[in-house]
């Protein structure tokens, strides 16, 4: 619900010379039940309705959310997907990271600006809870958009992998010592539109620029339309070259913005098609035809008088490369070649097992754990040793300087895809080869010169990655695979970036606030030691074996305090 004492959208669209204006929305989490695929379920839902409403605002503009939890029995909070939270880091919304989890009954508000256009979402980003609803369409309208006259509509398809069973229950059964494959959850179905589905009023002449958005927690989807280019102005709101494609993989989190043409030629309805890609590696050729077991079908619909039953064959999924995009804009390689950069940050990933045997993901052998206290509160209170990862915990922290060109390895020790995101930053890609090609060589050669820019890159199995971004927005950033079971099984990072630059920042009264009900110390390291910042002792340095996702204990969990998180880790409490 958007307030009514701010300037109304409407107002804003024409308004390409006017200054910024703020927008206001007023969301309450709270339990709904949906059956977005025929099969009723409780989702999180925002202010009694799900799906989740849309953010809409224009480049320059102020965003408020007022978020209140209502959902009695779980902590929430919201991520921006893409917004770089320049300046506002404590804005950014991971819990354990940039804030606590806010408890029931607790209110925050999230107060940025958007800086830059294009298609973004928001999700929960709080304990495993997004694949259970808490997600939604965010977009920053661009006055400046280059493809402007390019279009006449706008279209939204929003594809997401689809559970029967709630998150809490299916991260439980997958952290188990029995689980010595590491398999995740695996999707019931696949939902577009969040199970609204999407016919669009197809008419000649007109171009339709499609905003595509993968809201799913493991699988990717592919798409093909029947008899139309696909015209690909953007990835993961970073304008590109037009590319003309007739496939696209989607990986969790990443979004395209492209131009459908309706050409005259006949008054045909066609189909479009998206398959789940539930596979480890879809350019493996022994995939059997069971490998794509949900498809949708959508249509462009020219004439309502004729039934919508062609079918789109596809015989071999082979999509576009988004590594090989250009960015519109050209930008150079940071650092200006190959070899020059600053700081390299390399990660390799593999599976890993616990000291008590359960499945994790590891970057260098060593899992994310959620600390005491969230890591931008400890880079905030530990003064000169914030630029120390000791005082962090073993949340795979990497310090960078501020101005630093970084260079990011991730060496991909898996069989299957991931797709790897950044917080703060929209990376360059300045390679990602096929699988196969193993880890990085070392040697900083034949990168591309211009290359293109995302915040979600997929890197392939048994291969690796090298990405940059230059350390000019201080705060705490998560790197991570967006495979939702894959951040509760450890597959995070933590950039410390300008650490100098972090130690007076302060925290919005309701921030502290939902930490102070939740119990959660609001400075020192990571556990809470604001006397001797290098003193490690209580850190979590084993995981949990009891999961607790994002559920909430009440009130015995504030007697129980610090005691229930000493033994299970922040957010995870005792009954
Ligand atoms: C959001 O919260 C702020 C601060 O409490 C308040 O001033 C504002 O009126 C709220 N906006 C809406 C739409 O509720
Ligand atoms: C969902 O729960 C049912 C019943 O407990 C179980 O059989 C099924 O395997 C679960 N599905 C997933 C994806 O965990
Ligand atoms: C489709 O678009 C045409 C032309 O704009 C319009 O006349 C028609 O009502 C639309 N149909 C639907 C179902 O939206
Ligand atoms: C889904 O589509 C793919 C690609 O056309 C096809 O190979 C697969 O058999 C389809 N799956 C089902 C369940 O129909
Ligand atoms: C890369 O750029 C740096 C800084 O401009 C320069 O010192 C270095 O010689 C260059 N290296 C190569 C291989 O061109
Ligand atoms: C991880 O552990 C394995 C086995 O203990 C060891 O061989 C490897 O060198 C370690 N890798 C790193 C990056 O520490
Ligand atoms: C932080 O505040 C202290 C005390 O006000 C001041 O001495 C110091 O210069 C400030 N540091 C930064 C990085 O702004
Ligand atoms: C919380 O409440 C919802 C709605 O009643 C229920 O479906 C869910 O299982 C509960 N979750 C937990 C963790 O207690
Ligand atoms: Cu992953």
């Amino acid at each position: 619900m958007k307030s009514s004492g701010v300037l109304s959208l409407a107002a804003l669209s024409f308004a390409t010379a006017v200054k910024a204006a703020t927008v206001t929305y007023d969301w309450t989490a709270t339990w709904v039940w949906a059956a977005p695929d025929g099969v009723g379920r409780p989702v999180v839902g925002i202010n009694n309705a799900w799906p989740c409403p849309q953010i809409d605002a224009t480049v320059g503009d102020t965003v408020i959310i007022n978020f209140t939890n209502n959902l009695g029995n779980q902590t929430s909070g919201l991520h921006f997907h893409g917004i770089n939270q320049v300046q506002t880091p404590e804005m950014d919304g991971p819990s354990g990271v940039t804030q606590c989890p806010v408890p029931p009954g607790s209110t925050l508000q999230y107060k940025f600006v958007v800086d830059v256009g294009g298609t973004f979402w928001y999700h929960s980003h709080n304990m495993g809870q997004y694949p259970d609803g808490l997600r939604g369409v965010f977009l920053v309208h661009d006055p400046n958009d280059p493809y402007a006259g390019s279009y006449d509509e706008e279209v939204i398809l929003t594809v997401s992998d689809w559970y029967h069973n709630e998150s809490l229950t299916m991260v439980r059964n997958m952290l188990q010592p029995s689980n010595t494959r590491f398999a995740p959850p695996i999707p019931d179905g696949m939902i577009i539109n969040e199970g609204a589905g999407l016919n669009v009023n197809f008419t000649k002449g007109r171009k339709y620029r499609f905003r595509m958005i993968s809201f799913a927690a493991l699988a990717s989807a592919m798409i093909h339309f029947d008899s139309h280019d696909i015209n690909i102005i953007m990835n993961d709101a970073d304008y590109l070259q037009k590319e003309v494609k007739y496939q696209l993989r989607i990986a969790t989190a990443q979004r395209y913005d492209f131009i459908i043409e309706c050409i005259d030629r006949d008054n045909d309805n066609y189909p479009f098609l998206i398959s789940l890609d539930i596979n480890r590696d879809w350019t493996n050729p022994d995939l059997g035809p069971l490998q794509w077991p949900h498809n949708y079908t959508g249509y462009l619909t020219m004439d309502y008088n004729k039934p919508n039953t062609k079918k789109d064959v596809v015989h071999k999924w082979k999509p576009a490369d988004d590594s090989h995009f250009k960015p519109y804009d050209n930008e150079a390689i940071l650092g200006g070649n190959d070899t020059n950069y600053d700081t390299l940050i390399k990660m390799d990933f593999a599976f890993c097992t616990d000291a008590n045997g359960y499945p994790r993901a590891c970057f260098n052998n060593l899992t994310y754990i959620d600390q005491k206290v969230p890591a931008l509160y400890s880079a905030a209170t530990t003064g000169d040793d914030n630029s120390n990862p000791i005082v962090y915990g073993q949340i795979n922290p990497f310090i960078v300087n501020y101005g630093d060109v970084v260079q990011i390895v991730v060496n991909n020790q898996d069989a299957a895809t991931h797709p790897f995101h950044l917080h703060g930053h929209h990376f360059q890609v300045l390679d990602r080869p096929k699988t196969g090609t193993g880890d990085w060589s070392g040697r900083d050669t034949n990168y591309n010169q211009k290359p293109p820019r995302r915040d979600t890159v997929t890197v392939m199995a048994h291969s690796h990655a090298v990405l940059r971004f230059k350390a000019t927005n201080p705060g705490t950033w998560l790197f991570h695979c967006h495979i939702e079971w894959h951040v509760e099984m450890g597959l995070t990072a933590t950039i410390i970036e300008a650490p100098d630059r972090l130690r007076n920042l302060t925290f919005p009264q309701d921030h502290l606030d939902a930490c102070n009900k939740m119990g959660i110390p609001v400075s020192g390291n990571a556990a809470g030691n604001t006397q001797d910042y290098l003193d490690t002792t209580g850190m979590v340095t084993v995981p949990p074996t009891i999961y607790n996702g994002a559920m909430y204990a009440g009130s015995s969990s504030k007697k129980r305090g610090l005691m229930g998180r000493l033994a299970s880790g922040m957010g995870s409490f005792f009954f």
